[in-house]
């Protein structure tokens, strides 16, 4: 079985997320999409939310799961008995770290990584982004799936 991880925070997923997640399912028999736990940092979305919009959002794709893991993500690829990691590269200044994380990926356990030049169109996105726009009540709808702008409008506006 080719198996394969996308790691991230989804803080919130993004199209630009989506578009690393649907072409690595048409590539691989399954995606494990790993939602990082990061104890010292407190996001918009609790991890069982992201986890519920992510599931949600790849609903579509009948060989993506979603799961979460803390500590070193090599450790959650030898768990899941998978070889692979994808990520997105949306510009040169992405690379110089992705690279050094690949890297040390491998060195550590072996673990692949595939880099998947992200679609031109969210070549400028992030979570980061979306998160700041919302907040100052800028439209983000072109940028996430329509589950995830529901959802931002909610809780920044507390409810
Ligand atoms: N287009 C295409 N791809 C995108 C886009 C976009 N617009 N935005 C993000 N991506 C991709 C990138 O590949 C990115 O890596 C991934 O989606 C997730 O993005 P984020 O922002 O949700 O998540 P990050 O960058 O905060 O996630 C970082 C990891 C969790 C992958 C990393 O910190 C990690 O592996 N942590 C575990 C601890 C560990 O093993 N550390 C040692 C590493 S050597």
């Amino acid at each position: 079985m080719r198996r394969a991880v996308c790691p991230g925070s989804f803080d919130p997923v993004t199209n630009g997320h989506m578009d690393i997640i649907g072409r690595s399912a048409g590539l691989f028999d399954e995606v494990i999409i790993a939602v990082l736990v990061n104890e010292s940092k407190t996001g918009l979305f609790p991890v069982e939310e992201r986890m519920a919009l992510l599931r949600e959002v790849s609903a579509d794709y009948p060989n993506v799961r979603v799961e979460s893991f803390r500590g070193l993500l090599v450790d959650f690829c030898q768990a899941m008995e998978a070889r692979v990691v994808v990520k997105g590269i949306r510009a040169v200044s992405d690379f110089d770290y992705e690279l050094q994380m690949a890297q040390m990926n491998i060195g550590l356990a072996g673990v692949e990584t595939l880099f998947m030049p992200t679609n031109p169109l969210y070549s400028f996105l992030s979570s980061s982004l979306v998160k700041e726009v919302a907040r100052w009540g800028g439209d983000v709808t072109a940028h996430v799936p329509p589950q995830v702008s529901a959802r931002l409008g909610e809780r920044l506006r507390g409810s």
